[in-house]
């Protein structure tokens, strides 16, 4: 996954040298963090200006045929002492090379807002080229010279070009077929009107793959990324492997990469750990080349849900849920209620056009060990009965918002074992439970007032909302399993009747209620921490309708197989990018005993050999520094496949030269959190005082 580092990975500079810095000019008083508190520093407009180096391309390296006073052409140095720049550097047109449809990466942009938040494996570099995708290539300044001709050549290593030229002041595409970590020779010369050439310049280029926000993307870059993407949905495993080769991988082996991780019975191996942001890197970035292998031009976006927050858009109007992306979204009947028994049909979760409309989700026919009442690729401990991958969004979910991003930094504050911790939180998790939701939350009537009057009335929702999460651990403690051997074909779409249930451990019914009143008490859930309510609880769970809330794909160890999964945790590593960059955070240790300090939330588990709830390793395995996936491919929990945690941070840390991930995140440019945070610049001010205090030390 990430062999790709070579030679130009150990020319390894630092830049902070060449930072331009714009918190040293905020005068001393104005600094700190401090809520409310003016710090003022002048935002410069985003120029679409040359690259760094580039700007600078035409200064003289060959002798003979540039520079006024050594050229043995004379007619040559005449040509530029008749221009009105004579004989100056200055003169020199400026170059630029950047994706069409985008603006100049700010990575080479020296005038961006965030030109000092660097990858250092690109200083060498003056700009990158992008594998298969066109790039603008264009010349600015010359204007008094418009007949003059620019010839390019793009090189690699063994010499094989593409070329062209450019003439006046156009601009003109070149598309380079390299791969990651390529270096390119980019030489520019400048020619006359009689086809002399003047002076000339080479830089070099990197070859790379850049990662964008998917509501940046162009129209066609959306719908290449989208087909690539809808491919795995389409193509089974081994006919994509035959078409594409090795690294193509069907939706449902990504499926089954998540699902076999995160719903073993003893813990969630690549969630609520300090290996989710690593774990989920390894999957996205199987995912990415996997949609490479379709189309070689096309990257994972990232969705920068926060836009849409600030924005004041509910997920119903953000681009990931249109026909030409991920499908949209049926509203319910009431957004208040939700999805609900007397409103609407469980059917009514299903996408509701585009690619995906009405997509399945898989049969299970491999993980013997992970039971589904309806033996769907879904969680033992949701019922849900539908065929069809399911989404119970409602208006009122709430995505995260610009505030999480900027406590998930407050709240670490430079510590990375806090920061692995945090990421997987507010600023993330809150995104898949707003798209998957829940369904049937008036199934819990029958327990307030207008019934039972065991739940406290305004609690209802929220226990409804985190309803799964307790079946969930119910099931992990091995309290409650699935009734099976139902089948989503006895499933009327129409009735809403589900045919399976949960069946609780009979012998362990002392302590279901003493786990029950573990999780519900402290969120004051029942009108009175009375016997009698849990007694009554306990049998909703166990013999009555509690199996009726159910959850959608986003909500759930199937979340992958919701093609709207994808576009997220690509968001939560450029953060991580951005946090090791401002934070330089090179000094810690991944904690190794889960007894002592917290590695992950299931230190203590269930292990189903002894029949005996401990501290295993298996408990938290996955969230471990050199722990790497389970053996999805044979569902096998005690082998294990792939890159380690401990090498995917290294592949993904924009300061070291290990970096080795095939791409790079396009900015770190959070514009429209300016007005929404409790720090006045913004997000993008915040992390500017982080960055200030970590090189600067003040
Ligand atoms: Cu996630």
């Amino acid at each position: 996954m990430y062999s790709n580092p070579n030679e130009s990975l150990e020319i390894f500079r630092s830049k902070q040298g060449k930072k331009m810095h714009r918190y040293s000019q905020i005068p001393e008083d104005d600094r700190g963090l401090n809520p409310k508190k003016a710090v003022e520093y002048n935002h410069r407009p985003f120029y679409i200006i040359s690259a760094v180096a580039l700007v600078a391309i035409l200064t003289f390296i060959g002798v003979s045929t540039i520079g006024p006073n050594t050229s043995a052409n004379n007619d040559v140095v005449l040509d530029f002492a008749d221009s009105t720049d004579a004989g100056t550097e200055a003169l020199a047109a400026s170059i630029t090379l950047y994706r069409e449809g985008y603006s100049v990466l700010p990575h080479f942009d020296s005038l961006a807002d965030t030109y000092y938040l660097q990858y250092q494996f690109l200083a060498p570099y003056s700009a990158i080229v992008e594998p298969y995708a066109p790039m603008k290539l264009s010349v600015a300044g010359i204007e008094s010279n418009p007949n003059y001709v620019y010839d390019w050549t793009v090189c690699s290593s063994n010499q094989l070009c593409e070329a062209g030229y450019i003439s006046g002041s156009e601009s003109t595409s070149v598309t380079v077929s390299c791969s990651p970590f390529d270096v390119l020779a980019l030489t520019v010369t400048e020619a006359n009107s009689k086809g002399v050439p003047l002076r000339s310049a080479t830089v070099n280029v990197v070859c790379m793959y850049v990662r964008r926000d998917i509501g940046s993307l162009t129209e066609s870059d959306l719908s290449e990324t989208m087909d690539a993407m809808y491919t795995l949905w389409s193509t089974q495993e081994t006919d994509g492997q035959a078409l594409y080769g090795d690294n193509y991988h069907s939706a449902s082996y990504f499926l089954e990469a998540h699902h076999f991780n995160a719903a073993t019975q003893s813990s969630d191996h690549i969630h609520e750990g300090l290996g989710f942001v690593t774990q989920h890197i390894k999957l996205s970035n199987m995912f990415e080349l996997s949609m490479q292998s379709i189309n070689p031009k096309v990257t994972l976006p990232y969705w920068e849900y926060t836009k849409d927050f600030e924005a004041g858009n509910t997920i119903f109007d953000s681009i990931m849920f249109t026909e030409k992306t991920f499908g949209s979204l049926k509203e319910p009947k009431s957004n208040t209620v939700g999805f609900s028994y007397k409103n609407d049909l469980i059917y009514d979760g299903a996408i509701q056009d585009g690619r995906w409309k009405l997509a399945k989700t898989d049969i299970n026919v491999k993980f013997n060990d992970i039971p589904n009442g309806y033996n769907l690729m879904r969680a033992p401990w949701n019922m849900n009965p539908s065929p069809y991958i399911s989404r119970f969004t409602t208006t009122e979910s709430v995505m995260p918002a610009c505030a999480d991003y900027m406590s998930l930094f407050i709240s670490a504050n430079s510590e990375m074992v806090d920061f692995l911790d945090l990421i997987q939180r507010g600023s993330h998790a809150p995104i898949h439970a707003s798209i998957g939701n829940t369904f049937g939350c008036d199934i819990l009537d029958e327990l307030t007032s207008t019934g039972s009057g065991t739940v406290s009335d305004n609690k209802q929702m929220k226990l409804c909302r985190n309803w799964s999460f307790y079946m969930k651990d119910l099931y992990r403690t091995n309290y409650l399993k699935p009734v099976t051997g139902c089948s989503t074909e006895d499933f009327d779409l129409y009735s809403n009747e589900l045919s399976c249930a949960f069946e609780c451990n009979d012998d362990q019914a002392d302590t279901f209620i003493d786990a029950l009143k573990d999780k519900f008490s402290k969120n004051e859930y029942l009108s009175s921490e009375s016997d009698e309510n849990y007694a009554v609880m306990k049998d909703f769970i166990c013999t009555g309708n509690g199996y009726k809330i159910v959850v959608g794909a986003h909500q759930e160890s199937a979340s992958a197989a919701d093609p709207s999964f994808w576009p997220i945790h690509p968001t939560q590593e450029r953060l991580l990018h951005l946090f090791l960059i401002a934070s330089n955070a090179q000094q810690w240790k991944w904690p190794s005993n889960a007894k002592v300090d917290y590695v992950c939330g299931t230190a203590e588990c269930y292990d189903a050999e002894t029949d005996s709830y401990d501290y295993f390793d298996s408990c938290c395995y996955g969230h471990y520094e050199n722990d790497q996936l389970l053996d999805y491919v044979n569902g096998d929990d005690k082998k294990y496949i792939g890159a380690t945690n401990k090498d995917t941070l290294a592949a993904s840390n924009p300061l070291l030269d290990t970096y080795s991930v095939p791409y790079v995140y396009d900015s770190f440019q959070f514009d429209h959190c300016d007005n929404s945070s409790e720090f006045d610049g913004g997000l993008d001010g915040y992390i500017e005082y982080l960055y200030d205090m970590t090189y600067n030390g003040r």
